[in-house]
């Protein structure tokens, strides 16, 4: 009795404490934007507000998402687990059959962590895992509210609040204004509980439509005026979070969920969206946080979007899931300056089911592959001139600190470093599986509809 009277108090103290001890959180994830699409990133149109947000933060130049696609990029942002780990290597797509694929509802997602925490958690934007599969919901995902469309704009999918249709056919060009004003009202809402925003943006994939207050804004063509909307986005966020007096205790993430398609610029790195080049998958992620994060960092160590799963968990003071491995480490130490070190000692490169890369900090191994091992997004035809290397009959090793772009293949003079990354892959496979087989820690993909085979 008096054990339980003490944990009451203990619990109520807790909630009491809970804002001040434990950040805001807001993730803004944007779709589709190239590693050298913003201004701090060398792109040739000046990004105002991000560039700011990272001249007062930390800007990572070496920081890889788990998939060079929206939804598998999406599902390990959301686990802090590769996609083949997770369940959902391949991305929710309108046929019938990848409309089945949604977040297995066993896997936990950051969203519930921070609910642990007693965390509001709000999602406004894409959420592209299954909405319209049973418990695939962003409210089944640990979400108290969400105002977003489950695909990209101009596919068919209404804007929705919550369960309901919001607008059946929203115009594209208003979306991205849509979502700050319902972020920004978020961020300004009076609660006595930390909140977690995932502001999941659908610039600047496809179709480019900037709102008449953009068009023309850059001097540069339409894609630079669409991005110029995010950046704007952001600023106000920003300006949101310190009009509210919230600056010191937010901690606000920018990333980009893949690289580009045709037309942004993944430069100086080669490839883009759908391809394991490092253009698909290193992409621009700016920490800011006023509080805790030194300004000022530019950091090459090596991260990944699987990071942020353990460090807001860190940060909230919630456990990790127990028996759940993790590919993401806490960063913290990172962003707080405390060290240089990457947590990591390699990365690995899916596209779908088939692992195409290895590497650690400095190498990079690609493995010889065909077509029929891609998954339908790398086959399908297009003026996408950054697919690069989706087939491949030769391994190819390359080293990314003196050559980023992967254009000089040194295979033939590191046999052993080739051999100490062939290691490392094996090692994978087992674990996690490759085209042709399964590993021992891989949740079967399409779990949720399982007579749907691909
Ligand atoms: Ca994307």
């Amino acid at each position: 009795m008096r054990g339980s009277l003490l944990l009451a108090v203990f619990l109520s103290l807790g909630a009491l404490v809970s804002a001040a001890e434990r950040p805001n959180i807001i993730l803004i994830f944007a779709d589709d934007l190239g590693y050298g699409d913003l201004g701090c990133y060398g792109g040739e149109v000046r990004t105002p507000g991000l560039d700011r947000l990272a001249e007062d933060g930390y800007r990572s130049t070496d920081c890889l998402v788990a998939a060079s696609v929206c939804g598998p990029s999406r599902a390990a942002l959301m686990t802090g687990r590769y996609p083949m780990r997770c369940g959902h290597p391949i991305s929710r797509h309108a046929t019938p059959k990848y409309a089945q694929y949604g977040i297995d509802p066993e896997e936990v997602t950051m969203a519930e962590q921070l609910k642990k925490a007693g965390y509001a958690t709000h999602l406004v934007g894409k959420w592209h895992l299954g909405l319209e599969v049973e418990g695939s919901h962003p409210l089944d995902a640990g979400f108290d509210s969400y105002y977003g469309i489950s695909g990209n704009p101009g596919s068919g999918h209404p804007l929705m609040r919550d369960r309901a249709v919001a607008d059946e056919k929203v115009p594209g060009d208003k979306i991205a204004g849509l979502y700050t004003e319902e972020a920004v009202k978020l961020i300004m809402e009076d609660r006595s509980q930390p909140f977690f925003l995932y502001l999941a943006h659908h610039i600047a994939h496809l179709p480019l439509v900037p709102s008449a207050e953009f068009r023309g804004r850059s001097g540069k063509d339409v894609y630079a005026d669409f991005v110029l909307e995010l950046d704007d986005s952001v600023a106000r966020i920003r300006q949101a979070v310190e009009a509210k007096g919230l600056a010191e205790e937010t901690l606000i993430v920018f990333l980009s969920d893949n690289g580009p398609a045709y037309p942004g610029s993944a430069a100086p790195l080669s490839g883009g969206k759908y391809v394991t080049m490092e253009g698909g998958m290193r992409v621009p992620a700016i920490f800011h946080w006023p509080g805790r994060i030194p300004r000022g960092q530019v950091s090459d160590a090596l991260i990944t979007s699987m990071d942020l799963f353990p460090l807001f968990s860190a940060l909230a003071k919630v456990p990790l899931p127990e028996g759940v491995t993790l590919d993401g480490r806490n960063i913290i130490e990172l962003l707080e300056g405390r060290t240089q070190e990457s947590p990591h000692r390699h990365f690995l490169y899916y596209n779908g089911l088939n692992l195409q890369a290895v590497r650690d900090e400095r190498w990079k191994l690609h493995f010889p592959r065909s077509l029929d091992d891609q998954p339908y997004w790398a086959k399908r035809a297009g003026a996408n001139r950054k697919k690069i290397h989706l087939k491949l009959e030769e391994p190819l090793l390359f080293d990314l600190v003196a050559d980023r772009g992967e254009k000089r293949n040194v295979y033939s003079r590191y046999p052993e470093v080739v051999s100490q990354l062939n290691k490392i892959a094996a090692k994978a496979r087992l674990e996690i599986g490759d085209v042709d087989q399964t590993g021992s820690d891989q949740r079967p993909h399409g779990l949720i509809q399982p007579n749907l085979k691909n």
